[in-house]
């Protein structure tokens, strides 16, 4: 660990960013009081509900890594965490996972009805590219190219790609190939687009950007494969959302797949990865090598 890590506080650095994204958040959603008021206070139900804000994180530290500043990438960091809670609002759904529990909280279907929460999935999913066509931009890329690189990610060929794919696996025999493509589509498409977004609001280069798809890559993998040993290790007190899910449900898991020692063997070697992705940016990309450790050492 060099000087510049050894001082990096990444607690303090979490708090700062839930601060940051929810300040925006709040600032550019409507109020719960605008009409009509039960959708807004559904959406707002969920965006504030907690959450470790991991994308929005990823998204100013990948700003940081570029030399750039929070404040160029409020807008993406705030597109992010809605597209991730719009998507969870629809996995919870009794159409999809049919989950009573998330963050904590009882899910926004069994609060406010299965068709307000469709409605306030649809809402966050399509402000989010309202509040992204408002970016000003940098030299090097636009509003639209932001926007696009958001749908592109939330598509039918990355997350809702993995969704169905997920979807169509249940009961099915399933290979690992099978489960990195639909990982790579449902987990790693967004966190990745996450550090994208902010490497552009930085006006980074292509091999910057080259370099932060890598990143995103790796740390979205090792992100999914935690994510399925925390559901077997760990409590839904502890986890905020129905621990155990995945062995109910007989689904497919990196665990239930290759076990949990090699799971756990196969997520530090992608967070690995994902630090080597990080050399050209030197000292300025303490924060994604932190988050990145914390995501593959994290307890729920
Ligand atoms: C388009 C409906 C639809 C779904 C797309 C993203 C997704 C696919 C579904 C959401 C559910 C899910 C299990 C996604 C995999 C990624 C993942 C483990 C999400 C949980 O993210 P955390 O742990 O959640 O960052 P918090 O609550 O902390 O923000």
């Amino acid at each position: 660990m060099n000087e510049t890590e050894s001082s990096f506080n990444l607690e303090t650095y979490i708090q700062r960013v839930v601060q940051f994204t929810e300040n925006q958040m709040d600032s550019l959603v409507p109020s719960e009081q605008t009409r009509p008021a039960k959708l807004h206070q559904s959406m707002r139900y969920s965006l504030f509900a907690g959450g470790k804000r991991m994308r929005p994180a990823l998204c100013l530290a990948a700003v940081e890594a570029c030399g750039g500043k929070w404040e160029d990438a409020a807008r993406m960091a705030a597109a992010v965490e809605m597209i991730h809670t719009y998507s969870l609002i629809h996995d919870d759904l009794p159409a999809m996972d049919n989950d009573d529990y998330r963050r904590g909280k009882p899910t926004n279907h069994k609060v406010y009805g299965e068709g307000m929460a469709v409605l306030a999935g649809d809402a966050l999913l399509t402000q989010a590219f309202e509040i992204l066509a408002d970016w000003p931009g940098t030299s090097g890329f636009t509003a639209a190219t932001a926007v696009k690189e958001l749908a592109v990610t939330s598509g039918s060929l990355q997350l809702i790609a993995g969704q169905a794919a997920d979807l169509e696996a249940e009961g099915q025999e399933v290979s690992l190939e099978d489960l990195e493509y639909i990982h790579l589509r449902k987990t790693s498409a967004l966190l990745t687009c996450s550090v994208r977004l902010g490497g552009m609001a930085a006006d980074a280069s292509s091999e910057e950007l080259e370099a932060l798809s890598k990143f995103g890559k790796s740390v979205g993998l090792a992100f999914q494969i935690v994510d399925d040993l925390l559901d077997i290790t760990q409590t839904s007190e502890k986890l905020g959302k129905t621990a155990g899910k995945d062995e109910v449900a007989n689904k497919a898991t990196y665990p239930s797949l290759v076990g949990i020692e090699k799971s756990r063997e196969m997520a530090s070697s992608l967070t690995q990865e994902a630090y080597e992705a990080l050399s050209m940016f030197g000292s300025k990309a303490v924060s994604l090598k932190a988050l990145a450790h914390y995501l593959l050492e994290r307890d729920y």
